[in-house]
């Protein structure tokens, strides 16, 4: 319903790969879809409730055209129910030739609308996290620009997909970077980095992303194979565990809810 909230897909990294012919990007308007003379899309709910659902016809009529004989689709569906989009997902999706990607909004789209697709092709209801939306374009930015660089050619430097294929058999977080100048504001560079010293650098990243890793993401650090932690690794976290949290390193609002669950965010949809 939004075509113009996917005009960023013509910027950047995405646009690039465009314009190189690696990857064709079509943004359709589902109202073309629409038959009657307001071009509705929506409609109330069955068993009552707040809001507006999608109706299915617009959507079985717009898969249909998109999804013709030919070229195998995948259909995506953003979703705030469906499983979580992660990087091991993300490979899979650049994977498959055809992707077709259905941006709902209001309270979704009619569920028969997947039960139907998925009779012709494999249906993949993904959520980008645990943040309530106002509709599935967001959604599919993060999705298309996170399948996008995993592209051959996309990335100009292959580096950082080496880095990141690390990431996920050594699941910490990245440790903080820094810049010239050597002192900004009255903040200096740690001395580490300035050392010069290869094997103290990557130590002191090491344990920075340790660190950081204990503070903002503890799920991380308890599903983390001991067997992969370094002594060094053991002595970081063992100092951590006696000491203060630092402030830099503090929690997000609501991440210490008493249940473990965040707080409940403005419903301003
Ligand atoms: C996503 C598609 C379509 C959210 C995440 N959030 C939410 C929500 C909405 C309607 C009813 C109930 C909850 C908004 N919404 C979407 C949200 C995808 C739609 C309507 C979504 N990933 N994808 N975290």
């Amino acid at each position: 319903m939004f075509p113009d909230y996917l005009a960023p897909l013509e910027l950047s990294l995405v646009g690039r790969a465009r314009q190189a012919g690696i990857l064709a990007v079509g943004v359709h308007d589902l109202r073309d879809w629409a038959t009657d003379v307001h071009r509705s899309v929506d409609d109330t709910p069955y068993g009552g409730g707040a809001g507006m659902v999608m109706r299915p016809e617009p959507w079985g009529a717009a898969l249909d055209s998109l999804v013709g004989a030919g070229s195998p689709a995948t259909l995506v569906m953003p979703s705030p129910a469906g499983t979580p989009f992660t990087q091991p997902v993300a490979h899979e999706l650049a994977g498959r030739g055809h992707l077709v990607i259905a941006c709902g909004r209001y309270e979704g789209i009619d569920a028969r609308v997947m039960t139907d697709a998925a009779r012709q092709m494999p249906v993949l209801e993904l959520s980008v996290g645990d943040v309530v939306l106002a509709g599935g374009e967001a959604a599919a930015l993060v999705i298309v620009e996170a399948t996008a660089r995993l592209l051959p050619g996309v990335l100009g430097n292959p580096d950082s997909l080496r880095e990141e294929s690390h990431a996920l058999s050594d699941p910490v977080l990245e440790y903080p970077v820094y810049t010239r100048p050597p002192v900004w504001r009255g903040l200096a560079v740690p001395d580490e980095l300035l050392s010069g010293h290869h094997t103290r650098i990557a130590a002191w990243r090491r344990a920075q992303a340790l660190v950081r890793t204990a503070a903002r993401r503890p799920d991380l650090l308890a599903a983390l194979d001991p067997a992969t932690l370094s002594p060094a690794d053991r002595a970081t976290l063992a100092a951590l565990a006696a000491a203060e949290p630092a402030a830099e390193v503090a929690a997000a609002p609501g991440a210490d809810a008493a249940d473990g669950t965040p707080d409940e965010p403005a419903d301003d949809r």
